[in-house]
């Protein structure tokens, strides 16, 4: 492992607050708000075409660049809580980071080919990120970590 892997999974432990929808005025439940809060993130998201449900692996990988660079691929997955996400730069398209929307953390930027990001997801929430460079143009992500593939 390299010293950002180390670095960037010591930085994130513990940080990477769960994306909660909260109950609104008008009662709309934490699952609602949060599906609604999806949805309309992957609307924006390059590439993206349906939820890659993996549930049932203990590790996903996800392309940092991938096609044609400017996506993350597969750009949504939904996963088992304890599941870990292992981001790998394909080289392609530029300079990458893993941004998370929801945390005040990011990776460093990254073109090389074969840099790489492990988190391990223990709690169930809806985690959105992106890539700073390329947010204009929808290079975007989230991971959903569900209790029983559900
Ligand atoms: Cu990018």
């Amino acid at each position: 492992m390299s010293n950002m892997h180390r670095s960037m999974h010591a930085m994130m432990h513990g940080e990477a607050s769960r994306q909660t929808g909260g109950t609104t005025d008008d009662g709309v439940s934490d699952d609602v708000d949060l599906e609604a809060q999806t949805e309309q993130w992957l609307g924006r998201t390059a590439g993206f075409e349906t939820i890659d449900d993996r549930t049932g692996e203990s590790e996903v990988v996800v392309e940092v660049g991938g096609g044609s660079g400017l996506t993350y691929a597969p750009a949504a997955v939904r996963v088992d809580p304890g599941t870990t996400i292992r981001w790998v730069w394909t080289g392609r398209g530029g300079l990458h980071d893993v941004a998370f929307v929801s945390a005040e953390i990011s990776t460093s930027l990254h073109g090389e080919q074969g840099a790489e990001y492990t988190y391990t997801f223990a709690e169930p929430g809806e985690y959105r990120y992106e890539c700073t460079p390329h947010a204009p143009v929808g290079m975007r992500g989230v991971v959903i970590v569900e209790e029983n593939g559900r």
